[in-house]
């Protein structure tokens, strides 16, 4: 089953990102029974959902779970929703901040996620990290991917499960922050995630 995993590069000063880091290791060694492809999405307005669009129609997968960073969040946080709003907290790497904006004026208010997302916050329980089902991606960056991931796969009439995983920060980013804050190691997130995608791969094979 060939799937596509998305990261975004490092932003809001951060010399890394997990999500980046976990897309790209994914790809190169894929849970069994998955093909992984991996893009790489910039942390900016008009140039993400672009990359994003792309990617999917290059890639035509079976599935597709886009990645990002939620610094302060301590478990691998599932998301359940996206919201057809722009409200940035802080500029996107291209300096731009956008307010108050929908992501598509015509389309409608939210979309849920179309991933198993109960058993796959369950399978990463069972492998022992923490996850959590959350109801908010935000308004930055990861909710608008999210938003146009579904909105275009709503659009174009297809049903592959599709949505959004927000990752902890890692270790090595508390340390340059010079403050405590949640973290898990990229091993710990690696892990979580081969749980997680391994749900897609059984439920294909059902
Ligand atoms: N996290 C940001 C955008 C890029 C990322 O990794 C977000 O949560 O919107």
């Amino acid at each position: 089953m060939h799937i596509l995993v998305t990261g975004f590069e490092p932003f809001d000063g951060s010399p890394v990102n997990p999500s980046m880091l976990a897309a790209e290791a994914l790809a190169q060694t894929p849970p069994p029974g998955l093909a992984v492809t991996t893009a790489i999405l910039p942390v900016d307005r008009l140039g993400s959902p672009t990359r994003l669009l792309e990617a999917l129609q290059t890639v035509n997968p079976r599935a597709v779970v886009c990645l990002g960073e939620a610094g302060g969040r301590a478990a691998i946080s599932i998301e359940r929703v996206a919201v057809n709003l722009m409200d940035y907290r802080i500029p996107d790497n291209r300096g731009e901040t956008v307010t108050d904006q929908p992501i598509d004026p015509a389309g409608p208010a939210a979309y849920f996620s179309t991933l198993p997302v109960r058993a796959m916050q369950e399978a990463i329980l069972a492998a022992g990290i923490p996850a959590e089902l959350s109801l908010t991606a935000g308004a930055y960056l990861c909710n608008q991917v999210m938003y146009t991931l579904l909105h275009h796969l709503a659009q174009t009439g297809q049903t592959i499960p599709a949505g959004f995983i927000h990752l902890p920060s890692l270790p090595q980013q508390a340390v340059l922050r010079g403050k405590p804050m949640p973290t898990l190691g990229l091993e710990t997130i690696l892990a979580g995630l081969r749980a997680a995608l391994a749900v897609l791969a059984r439920q294909a094979v059902l």
